[in-house]
């Protein structure tokens, strides 16, 4: 059964794409600037390969895989049967205290591509609630093996993990912070390693800055290694602009976590599946975490899901107390959900048969070229760059932070027919990694032209 994809432009797109604000009123857009979208929106209608269309049938080239989600492309018909076929066949079943075969199937392949011994995975749907579930888990574990004292979470400033209260908790981007009072008590930040001064322009991982993950020695002297449970890091920060961690840091990091028993945790929800050239950062960086947190690329964006995956020591640490007793009393209603699992198996399907992990191996040194040409362009003060990841910082115009980047974003999107993404005055690029070098080409010959003509 394939199902149809092919847009129709029907009467409902147009009244949408010539609606008048008060009609796009009633949806209450995250993270956005509702007043001024709605003024001018910016309406998607189909999407297939490297490309959108909008309401108005203009092909747009996908610079940033949707949100970092479309690692194989948009609309991959593989998916949508199998997610079809799923939801003709069983729509949705519980999995607490019951079951179905697709999460067991699931797990176990994704068992099998995640790095030994993180081969336990629990299903949520989306990565805020993956680290949530992470972060219980961790004070859970250390409770049940009679540590129940080690409760502090350290996560790093510029840090971004979702919105959950745990998330914002750990992370370290102001504005997700300031709005939401005291938030979880008892968590401490490390520095981050932005270094625009010593490492501008680097190209993949910084030289300098390994010495930045000390700044756990000293917190774990401030408030005694035997009080924290858990670091949290992304092991590439995506959302507060592509930074990345300076060359041994994380090792650092690992060495430092395993002297004082505390777990760290990977934040992989746009690292993870292929977008660095292996299944996970954590492979690529050769450095193993305790949990990785992932979601996006795990279903290729097309239902929502998430996954924790965990070490075999934290797992069979929870199946030691009576057998008829529930050992985790932590769980959604969807996890495990059919149509995300089949949208998963299918995803890593794809994944595996177009080789797409290597992708960002076999492209990353053309991708690094190309993006680096953009040094000398207008306002460009940084470049930074590692798999399939790209970003450009511009120079912030006084008193207006993120005014300059936003208008690369909307001018890329209006007159240049592609889709980037802005964090203040940093534009971050993550596209499929099915593009191929003409996309490469076009990208940046596109960015390149709305980088020269804002001021
Ligand atoms: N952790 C990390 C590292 C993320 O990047 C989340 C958790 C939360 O996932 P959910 O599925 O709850 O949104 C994310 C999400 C951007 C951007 O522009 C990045 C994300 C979300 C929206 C925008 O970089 N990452």
């Amino acid at each position: 059964m394939t199902a149809t994809h092919e847009p129709s432009f029907g009467d409902f797109y147009r009244q949408l794409a010539t609606s008048k604000p008060e009609h796009l009123d009633a949806f209450w857009m995250p993270f956005t600037a509702n007043r001024h979208f709605k003024q001018q929106p910016r309406l998607l209608a189909s999407a297939k390969g490297m490309h959108y269309k909008d309401v108005e049938g203009r092909e747009i080239l996908d610079g940033t895989g949707g949100l970092w989600c479309c690692n194989a492309g948009h609309s991959r018909p593989r998916i949508i049967d199998a997610v079809s076929q799923q939801i003709a066949t069983m729509d949705f079943a519980p999995t607490f205290q019951m079951g179905h075969p697709l999460p067991f199937v699931l797990a176990e392949r994704l068992a099998a591509i995640a790095p030994d011994p993180l081969k336990h995975v629990f299903f949520t749907n989306s990565g805020s609630e993956a680290v949530d579930t992470a972060l219980k888990i961790a004070i859970a574990y250390h409770r049940v093996r009679g540590e129940g004292q080690r409760t502090r979470f350290i996560g790093r400033e510029k840090g971004y993990h979702g919105v959950g209260f745990g998330g914002i908790s750990v992370g370290g981007m102001v504005n997700n912070r300031k709005f939401f009072g005291s938030m979880l008590p008892g968590v401490d930040h490390m520095r981050h390693t932005l270094d625009i001064e010593r490492n501008g322009f680097s190209r993949g991982l910084p030289q300098h800055g390994a010495e930045l993950a000390d700044d756990l020695e000293r917190i774990c002297q401030l408030h005694d290694a035997s009080t924290i449970a858990a670091v949290i890091v992304e092991p590439i920060s995506g959302s507060a602009g592509v930074i990345l961690p300076p060359e041994g840091y994380l090792k650092r990091l690992r060495e430092i976590c395993t002297k004082y028993g505390i777990l760290l945790i990977f934040d992989e929800v746009i690292t993870g599946y292929g977008r660095v050239g292996e299944a996970f950062a954590a492979q690529r960086f050769g450095v193993t975490p305790d949990m990785m947190t992932t979601a996006k690329g795990l279903t290729n964006g097309s239902v929502p899901m998430g996954a924790v995956f965990a070490s075999t020591q934290i797992h069979d640490t929870f199946m030691h107390g009576p057998e008829a007793a529930i050992e985790l009393f932590h769980g959604y209603t969807y996890s495990g959900h059919p149509l995300a699992c089949a949208a998963a198996i299918a995803t890593l399907d794809v994944y595996a048969e177009e080789n797409l992990f290597s992708k960002a191996i076999d492209l990353g040194p053309y991708w690094e070229d190309a993006l680096h040409k953009l040094k000398g362009l207008p306002n460009v003060i940084d470049i930074r760059n590692f798999g399939l990841i790209g970003a450009v910082e511009l120079a912030s115009r006084p008193n207006a932070v993120g005014s300059r980047a936003f208008e690369v974003f909307n001018k890329c999107f209006h007159e240049k027919d592609l889709l980037i993404r802005t964090t203040g005055d940093i534009i971050a690029l993550s596209p499929p990694l099915i593009l191929e070098k003409t996309h490469i080409d076009e990208i940046f010959s596109r960015l390149a032209d709305a980088i020269k003509e804002t001021a």
